[in-house]
C-alpha cells in the first residue's frame, strides 16, 4: 500500500489536471467584482468538495481502524489447508476495524451498544474478512430480521432521536415482540456493552463456520478473539460522562497506544466442534442468538494478532475498507446458519452503494496481495487497463487464460435436501436457557451493573413497553425481573419459570485473567500550589517507569514548581483516568479544597476523587492528601484506597497493584435485598 502514499510537503500546489495554480484568491471581475464562471481552479476545488462524503455505512458507521499483522503459532494443517495458519510463525497482514452499531459516524464512542471487530487478513490466497462482533451471539436468528432490529434501534424515524443507543420506546418495544433478542440484549446490558476502551474487548465470529483439511475432512468451528490486554467496561455514568468530554475516546485510546509502541494483542483461536457432535447440545449450533459455551467447548488458541500501525488517513483506510462475509479463503467454509446466509448477500451490495462503483476492490486498502485475474471489466473508476480483446471464458485467442487453478477454493459438499419452508425454527425456540446461562456466569457486581443498565434503558419507555419487558425478565430470572420491575414503576411479577442455575467459565468479564503489568494504564496526579512536589514527582517517576501513562492535573497549564502541568481541572475529568494520585502537602490540599481563585472551579477536585471513587477506580493517596477524600466524605478504607504516610518502594507496590487490578467493583452500590 506504501505505493499509494502521497507526500504533499515542500510541494506547489496544481489542479487534479496537473496544472500549477496559485489558488490563494478566486478569479473576480475587479476587486469587488463578481468570480468569473472561467475560474477552473475555483469550480474544481469547489466541485471536488460538494462530493467529498460518501453514504456513511447504515450500521457501524463509526469506527476505527488500524493495520497490523497475524502470526500463526504451528501448523494446523490437521485443522485448514487455510495457507495463513499452515506456516508456523508466518505473518499475514490485517487491517481491524472496531465500530459501534447504531450511532452515526460523528456520534460518540462511549455510548451503551454491541461493538463491531472486523478483521481483514491479507493472506497469500486472497482477503479473509472475518466481520464479527464484540458480543458472542446476536439478536435475532434469520436474516430477514435484521433491518427490523435495526429499525427498532435507530433513532426513531419521526424525530431522529435519540441518538446511538436503544434506550429508547421502538428498541424494547420490538425486543418485548421478539424475545429470541433477549440473550443478546443481557449482553448489552452488562459491561460488554460498554467496553473501557477497544483494546480490552473479546471478539467473535458469531456463526459456526467450518475449517477444511486437504484431504477434505471439516470441523465445525467458532472464532474467537482474546485480549492480552484483559477485559474491563466503564460504569454507565462514567460512560455517560465521557460522551460529553471526549467523543473520541475510544478512537484516541488505540490511537495513542500504537503511537506509543504498546501495541494491543489478541489470541485467535477456535472452539472446534467435530461433524458428528452437531446435534450433541442442547442448543442448535447453527443458531447464532446461541453461543457454544466455553465449559463445554475450550477455546483452542491458533494464533495471535498485533495491531502496530495507525492509518495514515481515516477517509481511504478507515473509510473506504469494504468487508465482506464472502471473502473467504480456502480451507474455511459457510454453513447453514441462515443468518450467515443472508450477510453473504448484504455486504457486498452495500459496499457498492456505499462506494458508488462495483469497483471498490481497486482501492488499496482493499487490494488483496494476490493479483486478480478474471474477467469482470469496465465500470465507473475502472483504474485498470486490460491487454487484448479477450474477456470471456473459455477462449482459444488467449489460451483460456485465465485458467482454472490447480487448487480453488473448496466449496465443502455438504448434503442439502428438505422442503422449501417460510417456517419458524423448532430448534430456535428456547429463548431463555442461555440468557439465564449469561446471567448466571456473571459475578453479584455485574449482574447489579446490568440490572442498573436496565433501569435506565427501559426506564426511558412508555409503560407498556416496561411492562412487556419485564414479563421478558421474568422467563430469564424471577430475582432480575423482580429488581429491574421495582425501578421501572412495573409490579414486581410472581415467580413463572425456573432458573435452574447452569453458568459458563468464559462469560464473567471479571474472571477473565488480567495482564501482569499496568502499561497504559492512564493515572492523573492531581496537583496545586503547595502539595508536595517530591512525591508527586517521585509517583510520576515510578509509574511511567512501569509503563503507565501518567500526566500532571493543575490549576494551570505549564510549569508548576518544576511538575510539567498539562491538564487543567477544567480540561479533563476523572472519568477520563484509569487511576487518580492525590499527593499530599497541607497548603496545596488547602487549596484543592478551598479553591481561592475565580477561574478555578473549586468542586472540580472533589468531583475528581468522587466520581473515581464511584466508577470502582484505584485511588492512591499519601500524607495530607487523604483530606481531599474526607473533604468528598469518601470511605478512605474501602478496596482500592491506596494510602500511606510514606511514599516509598512498598507503597509503589500497592498502588501498582491496584491499578493493575483496574476496577474494584465491590465498591460500587448494590441492591439491598440480594
Ligand atoms: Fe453486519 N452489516 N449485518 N453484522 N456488520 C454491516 O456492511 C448485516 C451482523 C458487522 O467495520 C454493513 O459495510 C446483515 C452480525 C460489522 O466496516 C451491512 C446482518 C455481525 C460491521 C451489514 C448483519 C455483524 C457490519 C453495513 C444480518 C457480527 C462493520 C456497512 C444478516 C458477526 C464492518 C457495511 C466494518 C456492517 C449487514 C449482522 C458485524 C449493511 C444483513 C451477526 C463488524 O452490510
Amino acid at each position: 500500500m506504501s505505493k499509494y502514499l502521497v507526500d504533499e510537503s515542500n510541494s506547489e500546489e496544481s489542479t487534479n489536471f496537473g496544472q500549477k495554480i496559485d489558488n490563494t484568491q478566486s478569479l473576480k471581475a475587479g476587486n469587488r467584482g463578481p468570480t468569473l464562471m472561467e475560474d477552473f481552479a475555483f469550480r474544481e476545488k469547489m466541485l471536488h468538495f460538494d462530493h467529498e462524503r460518501i453514504p456513511e455505512r447504515v450500521v457501524h458507521a463509526r469506527g476505527v481502524g488500524a493495520h497490523g499483522y497475524f502470526e500463526t503459532y504451528e501448523d494446523w494443517s490437521n485443522l485448514t489447508c487455510a495457507k495463513f495458519l499452515t506456516t508456523p510463525g508466518k505473518k499475514t497482514p490485517v487491517f481491524v476495524r472496531f465500530s459501534t452499531v447504531l450511532g452515526f459516524r460523528g456520534s460518540p464512542d462511549t455510548v451503551r451498544d454491541v461493538r463491531g471487530f472486523a478483521t481483514r487478513f491479507y493472506t497469500e490466497e486472497g482477503n479473509f474478512d472475518l466481520v464479527g462482533n464484540v458480543i458472542a451471539p446476536f439478536f435475532v436468528h434469520d436474516a430477514i430480521k435484521f433491518p427490523d432490529v435495526i429499525h427498532a434501534g435507530k433513532p426513531e424515524p419521526n424525530r431522529e432521536v435519540p441518538q446511538a443507543g436503544t434506550a429508547h420506546d421502538t428498541a424494547y418495544d420490538f425486543f418485548a415482540e421478539f424475545p429470541e433478542t433477549i440473550h443478546t440484549v443481557l449482553w448489552a446490558l452488562s459491561g460488554r456493552g460498554i467496553p473501557t476502551n477497544f483494546r480490552q474487548v473479546e471478539g467473535f465470529g458469531v456463526h459456526t463456520y467450518r475449517l477444511i483439511t486437504e484431504e477434505g475432512k471439516a470441523i465445525f468451528v467458532k472464532f474467537l478473539w482474546k485480549p492480552k490486554q484483559g477485559l474491563c467496561n466503564q460504569v454507565w455514568d462514567e460512560a455517560q460522562k465521557i460522551a460529553g468530554k471526549d467523543i473520541d475516546f475510544h478512537r484516541k485510546d488505540l490511537y495513542t497506544a500504537i503511537d506509543r509502541g504498546d501495541y494491543p494483542e489478541w489470541e485467535f483461536g477456535v472452539q472446534i466442534i467435530e461433524e458428528k457432535d452437531e446435534f450433541a447440545f442442547d442448543f442448535d449450533l447453527l443458531d447464532p442468538t446461541k453461543l457454544v459455551p466455553e465449559s463445554l467447548v475450550p477455546f483452542k488458541p491458533l494464533g495471535k494478532m498485533t495491531l502496530n500501525r495507525n492509518v495514515e488517513n481515516y477517509f481511504s483506510e478507515t473509510e473506504q475498507v469494504t468487508f465482506c462475509v464472502g471473502h473467504i479463503v480456502r480451507g474455511i467454509g459457510f454453513t447453514d446458519d441462515s443468518l450467515l446466509q443472508g450477510r453473504l448477500m448484504s455486504y457486498f451490495d452495500t459496499q457498492i452503494n456505499r462506494m458508488g462503483s462495483a469497483n471498490y476492490m481497486q482501492l488499496p486498502i482493499n487490494q488483496p496481495l494476490t493479483a486478480v485475474r478474471n474477467n469482470q471489466r469496465d465500470g465507473s473508476m475502472q483504474s485498470k487497463i486490460f491487454k487484448g480483446e479477450v474477456a470471456y471464458y473459455p477462449n482459444a485467442l488467449q489460451n483460456n487464460s485465465p485458467a482454472k487453478p490447480a487448487k480453488p477454493y473448496i466449496d465443502y459438499p455438504q448434503q442439502v435436501n428438505g422442503r422449501k419452508v417460510r417456517d419458524e425454527v423448532p430448534s430456535v425456540k428456547d429463548h431463555y436457557s442461555q440468557a439465564q446461562l449469561f446471567y448466571n456466569s456473571l459475578t453479584d457486581p455485574e449482574k447489579q451493573q446490568l440490572i442498573d443498565g436496565a433501569r435506565f434503558e427501559i426506564g426511558k419507555c412508555k409503560l407498556e413497553v416496561r411492562e412487556r419487558m419485564v414479563v421478558i425478565f421474568n422467563h430469564v430470572d424471577n430475582s432480575l425481573a423482580r429488581r429491574v420491575a421495582t425501578a421501572l414503576g412495573v409490579s414486581p411479577p410472581d415467580r413463572v419459570a425456573d432458573n435452574p442455575g447452569k453458568s459458563s467459565k468464559g462469560l464473567s468479564m471479571v474472571e477473565y485473567p488480567k495482564p501482569d503489568h499496568i502499561r497504559t494504564r492512564t493515572v492523573a496526579i492531581l496537583t496545586a500550589p503547595g502539595i508536595n512536589t517530591q512525591e508527586a514527582k517521585a509517583t510520576y517517576d515510578f509509574l511511567k517507569g512501569e509503563g503507565a501513562y501518567v500526566e500532571y492535573v493543575g490549576v494551570t497549564l505549564g510549569d508548576q514548581d518544576g511538575l510539567d502541568i498539562t491538564n487543567t481541572y477544567l480540561t479533563t475529568a476523572s472519568v477520563l483516568w484509569d487511576a487518580v494520585y492525590v499527593p499530599g502537602g497541607q497548603a496545596g490540599i488547602d487549596f484543592l479544597i478551598t479553591a481561592n481563585t475565580s477561574f478555578f472551579p473549586a468542586e472540580e477536585p472533589l468531583m475528581f476523587v468522587v466520581d473515581s471513587y464511584r466508577h470502582g477506580k484505584p485511588i492512591g493517596v499519601s500524607n495530607e492528601g487523604v483530606k481531599l477524600l474526607e473533604k468528598a466524605m469518601l470511605k478512605v478504607d474501602a478496596p482500592g484506597i491506596v494510602k500511606s504516610d510514606k511514599v516509598d518502594n512498598h507503597y509503589f507496590e500497592d498502588l501498582k497493584e491496584a491499578i493493575r487490578e483496574q476496577r474494584f467493583w465491590n465498591r460500587l452500590p448494590m441492591d439491598k435485598d440480594i
